[in-house]
């Protein structure tokens, strides 16, 4: 019953509707008396109903008439609905600091962010060659660079499940102990945004501990394993490196370890494509959206797996490099034409690559050309010390990318905790010392609008007081901070931005009822009808909960026993 109501509310709105200019609301009173009745009907409330269960369970129906708080069916009149709908006001206002509530928890959400992330600059690691073995030296088989958490899954899984070899779940901070991801949580809690900062800015340390799972993909035979081993300084032929080979080779994703940078992990994936992985399912099988950096490897022509790769990249709001390999194939190929040249060539096929991805919307593509034959030649020295200078950026960027997963659901608890509490709120404002918003057709107390909204800025840290510590710990400039809010500060909020806010609020229960109202005929102002709508609405669902309750007490009283 309670999902026909909006039908009931719309239809007692718009045909027939009837002015009633005490309450500001327009509609058909006598489609509600009959709503009513009929509630009261379904619920066995009515005299027939009642006159049989009274004698099916010998009692008096006076005894049984005796619980029942709403009006019983034959006495619902339009004078009743009618004061039943004066007590059902105060949507308006509801919806308003709904709203605003919502914009607050968003702006704590970004103001964090803002306040943690660091702009790209040179880099505290101190880039070596990746040019030797890492100091894991392991075996071949089973896994060639196992950490000890990789070892502890590894004993855990005797049957391989493509990506399920990561140390840890993504859904807690990379890079942070669990004892400074509560304390990051409780600061959240209580609205301490400098205290969270304080936690996750001890960065020196967080960054060295932070993994970063770098995916080398791309299709099978396109040279991955090879390009691995070269970064890695080793030769395909020794005891740790990937094997390769002129079939499909890589049937699962193996990590090895960065020679410098424990941390560091770079993923051997299969090739995309072939009938073990084919692109539909390669995504899937070798859990992609568990990696937090990409390699794509593409040899010979630009193809739409690459294309699929580094658009799902970034759909994930990931990074990657492109890597063309096997160049020295190409320039071999290319020699025997007459007017050959090896500069124009690398040119022609690093311009095609940077085309084919900026065709597919990617902005300033980072194309390396590579042979993993002759891996001191072309691109690859560049690549080495891109990716050491970038290490930093790249790891800030994933903590960046878990940390919503972190603050979101108690940003939202808190949020809904508030929430609850504004229904009061509402009729509060709407019930003591109420003054007309004739602009507005509400009638409200603007000051305990603003003491709210006052209150949800403060409990989410967003206070003058609380954005200073926070800016200071941080090293930022406060303006910084507080150019990502989009909700006024608490020292502007004034009666006038109450005022502001209920005029958005109407506005967006205008576009809500339009709707629906849009699909039958409306009596008067779209207005005048989304404002009766939400105000019937509210009454006939209380209405309807009274009943229900009523019937449950009702039966209870039918069957219960007298202690005689
Ligand atoms: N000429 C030349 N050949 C290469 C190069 N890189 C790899 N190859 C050869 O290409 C073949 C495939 O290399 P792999 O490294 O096994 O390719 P992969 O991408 O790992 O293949 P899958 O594991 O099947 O996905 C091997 O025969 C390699 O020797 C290169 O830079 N130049
Ligand atoms: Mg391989």
């Amino acid at each position: 019953m309670t999902r026909q109501i909006w039908k009931q509310a719309l239809k007692s709105c718009s045909i027939a509707a009837v002015p009633l200019p005490a309450l500001s609301v327009k509609c058909d009173v006598g489609i509600l008396v009959d709503n009513m009745r009929q509630y009261c009907e379904s619920f066995g409330l009515d005299d027939i109903s009642l006159i049989i269960l009274a004698s099916q369970v010998r009692k008096s129906v006076v005894e049984l008439k005796y619980v029942i708080k709403s009006p019983l069916a034959k006495e619902i009149s339009k004078e009743m609905a009618e004061k039943l709908l004066a007590q059902a006001t105060g949507e308006v206002t509801y919806k308003m600091l709904n709203s605003f509530l919502d914009g607050v928890a968003e702006d704590a959400q970004r103001v964090l962010i803002k306040a943690l992330e660091t702009e790209e600059k040179a880099t505290p690691f101190h880039p070596a060659p990746l040019l030797h073995p890492a100091p894991c030296t392991p075996s071949r088989t089973p896994t060639p660079c196992p950490s000890p958490t990789f070892m502890a899954l590894k004993m855990e899984e005797q049957k391989f499940i493509p990506g399920n070899k990561f140390a840890k779940d993504r859904n807690i901070l990379p890079g942070v102990s669990e004892k400074e991801t509560e304390d990051i949580k409780a600061a959240l809690e209580a609205g301490d945004l400098s205290g969270a900062a304080y936690v996750a800015h001890k960065s020196d340390e967080l960054l060295k501990k932070t993994e970063l799972n770098i995916a080398i993909t791309g299709e099978s035979g396109a040279g991955k394993s090879s390009f691995l081993n070269a970064l890695r300084g080793l030769g395909d032929e020794d005891k740790e490196s990937a094997e390769t080979g002129v079939v499909e080779t890589t049937k699962e994703p193996e990590p090895y370890k960065h020679s410098k940078y424990p941390n560091v992990i770079f993923w051997d994936l299969p090739g995309i494509g072939t009938p073990h992985f084919k692109p539909d399912t390669y995504l899937e099988q070798v859990k992609f959206d568990r990696y937090d950096f990409f390699i794509i490897l593409a040899s010979e022509r630009f193809r739409a797996n690459h294309a699929k790769l580094a658009q799902e990249i970034r759909r994930m709001e990931k990074k990657f490099y492109f890597v063309r390999s096997k160049v020295d194939f190409d320039l071999y190929n290319e020699k025997r034409k007459q007017n050959f040249d090896e500069e124009r060539t690398l040119e022609k096929i690093r311009n095609d690559c940077v085309n084919n991805l900026s065709r597919e919307g990617m902005s300033s593509p980072q194309v390396f050309l590579v042979s993993s034959r002759e891996f001191q030649k072309y691109d690859s020295p560049k690549l080495q010390k891109k990716l050491l200078k970038e290490l930093e950026s790249h790891k800030k960027h994933i903590f960046l990318l878990a940390l919503p997963n972190l603050s979101k659901p108690i940003l939202e608890k808190k949020k809904k905790a508030l929430q609850r509490q504004i229904w009061k709120q509402a009729l509060k404002s709407c019930a003591i010392a109420a003054v007309p918003l004739p602009a507005l057709s509400v009638n409200c107390d603007v000051g305990i609008l603003v003491d709210n909204m006052r209150q949800y800025c403060e409990s989410f840290g967003l206070d003058d007081i609380s954005l200073n510590a926070l800016a200071s710990q941080v090293r930022k400039p406060v303006a910084e901070l507080k150019a990502v809010i989009k909700s006024p500060l608490v020292k502007d909020i004034s009666k006038e931005t109450a005022k502001e806010q209920l005029t958005k609020a109407t506005g967006k229960g205008l576009i809500l009822a339009k709707h629906f109202i849009s699909m039958i005929p409306v009596a008067g102002t779209i207005f005048a009808a989304e404002r009766s709508f939400t105000v019937t609405y509210r009454m006939l669902n209380s209405f309807l909960d009274d009943v229900a309750e009523d019937a449950q007490r009702v039966l209870i009283k039918a069957l219960e026993r007298e202690n005689k």
